[in-house]
């Protein structure tokens, strides 16, 4: 038993989340569950991301407030989070004042260390990205400067700004992501290294002119600027786990966070993150979990690709959210970029949901209803089964551990398909008295569905109450054997689709 800090980034609410946010926060809820279900303390924060300049001009563009358009947006994420079943514990927007708080504290002490100086800047600029591009950073299209990422042209901005000294943290940079394992997978961490080692560190803007970004946290101890949307975003971290505010929550959860990212904004994530806190005095996170993409065509979905497809889509498709989930973590992948199409997630849905998982429950129930009149009673499961079982159970908690979530669901697909030979071989339909075979296949079942839990904690609970037993810490000692099994309804949990 220990406490577990787990966070998604923030997300910018210009838009709602597609499939691309679904990914991360999917992701993270699957690990925050696990850890609930082994017994730590979990607190698990997701939120928006809601000032800067993309948001300002989203709410120009639509002729409202940014006020009116982020407090709109937020309630959106929290609808599409509640269709995913998102257990998150609390939800950060960064317009809450006890966010501002912790924003200008840092900016001051920054000031005050002497980390923070005022000079000019000229450069190019995304406002997708909300970042800085030099040369050697950006693509050229037509001989004009655009963003690798979102392929939309630059804009060149020059102004005084506010500079922050990223560029005395070198060294620092250089020895953490040499030397200690934060960045996972660590390929992550020789990325940023090479980059540094090349380029070298150097001065960050994190200011803007109020006329020009006016929609932002005030920098105090200067009203003409407004502080960069980054500085802001990545202190959500701190802010929402209670810093300067409820400090003993903060000293029982700050050493055990883990961050969970896509691979777009691991810079930020790293060079200026790591430097912000070491400039703060704070302990650096624990890790910092980095995913690869969902691409669509090639090209990274999102809302500038044009190729995201809508959560609400996938939900109707797949039935609910465990369908949804269940593709996801399935595919998850942290080093390698994903091909998303409709073809293989139906065929992940069809073979393993509702051929594999959704089958063995229907099939074992029906037989117990019938058989044994909805009562099934065992000492002890058939070795045949048992030993694939308590294997299982091994290599999941190594996986979910290394957070291997698409490894753990692989193996828990293998022990059900073992599961549903067994019943072809056994016949248990054939049997006078089958008690042993369907208590062993229910124990399975139960043990598989706990498993499962995390990724899909709507499909497990259906199964769970529908064969009469509780979603229990598998690890427990003495573990917690069940004799007897009332089994409720022969469930058909999910249904088919056509291809
Ligand atoms: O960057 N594949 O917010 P954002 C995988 N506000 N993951 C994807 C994805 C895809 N195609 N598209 C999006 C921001 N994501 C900042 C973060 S944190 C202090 C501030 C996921 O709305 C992935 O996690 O652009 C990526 O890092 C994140 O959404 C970017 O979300």
């Amino acid at each position: 038993m220990g406490s577990f800090y787990i966070t998604t980034p923030i997300y910018y609410p210009n838009a709602p989340p597609h499939i691309g946010h679904a990914y991360t926060t999917v992701f993270a809820d699957t690990i925050a569950r696990y850890h609930r279900l082994i017994g730590d303390e979990v607190f698990f924060m997701t939120g928006t991301d809601e000032h800067g300049l993309k948001l300002q001009r989203a709410a120009e563009k639509m002729g409202i407030s940014p006020e009116e358009l982020v407090d709109k947006m937020a309630e959106k994420y929290k609808w599409y989070w509640s269709l995913l079943d998102i257990s998150y514990d609390h939800f950060i927007r960064t317009t809450h004042d006890y966010h501002e708080r912790v924003v200008k504290y840092a900016m001051n002490k920054l000031y005050q260390d002497g980390l923070i100086y005022k000079a000019s800047y000229a450069g190019w600029y995304c406002v997708s990205c909300e970042k800085f591009y030099s040369p050697g950073e950006y693509i050229e299209v037509d001989g004009k400067p655009y963003c690798p990422i979102h392929r939309k042209p630059l804009e060149w901005l020059e102004e005084e700004t506010y500079y922050f000294k990223l560029s005395e943290f070198e060294d620092f940079m250089k020895d953490v992501l040499r030397n200690r394992r934060i960045v996972y997978p660590e390929s992550y961490a020789q990325e940023i290294l090479g980059k540094i080692e090349k380029d070298g560190l150097h001065d960050v803007s994190i200011a803007r002119p109020k006329e020009r970004v006016w929609w932002g946290i005030e920098v105090p101890f200067d009203p003409d600027y407004t502080v960069y949307v980054w500085f802001d975003a990545l202190l959500n971290y701190l802010s929402g786990i209670g810093y300067l505010e409820d400090m003993d929550k903060f000293h029982k959860y700050w050493p055990e966070v883990h961050h969970v990212i896509g691979k777009d904004i691991l810079w930020f994530h790293t060079a200026v993150w790591f430097s912000i806190l070491k400039a703060l005095d704070v302990p650096l996170p624990k890790k910092l979990l980095v995913h690869a993409f969902l691409i669509n065509r090639g090209l990274k979905i999102g809302k500038s690709a044009g190729n995201v497809i809508a959560i609400e889509d996938l939900i109707d498709r797949y039935q609910d959210s465990s369908g949804v989930r269940y593709i996801l973590m399935r595919l998850f992948n942290m080093a390698k970029d994903i091909e998303v199409t409709t073809e293989l997630f139906d065929s992940i849905y069809n073979s393993e949901l509702a051929d594999t998982y959704g089958n063995l429950v229907r099939r074992v129930g029906v037989l117990v209803k019938k058989k044994l009149e909805g009562t099934a009673e065992g000492e002890e499961i058939d070795e045949e089964l048992e030993k694939p079982l308590r294997e299982t159970l091994r290599i999941y908690r190594e996986a979910m551990d290394e957070y291997d979530v698409s490894k753990a669901l692989t193996a828990i697909m293998d022990l059900l398909r073992r599961a549903n030979a067994y019943i072809n071989e056994k016949r248990p339909w054939e049997k006078q008295d089958p008690s042993k075979e369907l208590y062993t296949l229910l124990e399975t079942i139960k043990y598989s569905t706990i498993m499962l839990y995390p990724a899909i904690p709507r499909a497990a609970q259906k199964t769970a109450d529908a064969l009469g037993y509780k979603i229990t810490n598998p690890y427990q000692e003495p573990p917690s054997t069940q004799k007897k099994y009332e089994v409720k309804q022969a469930l058909i949990l999910f249904k088919k689709i056509k291809v």
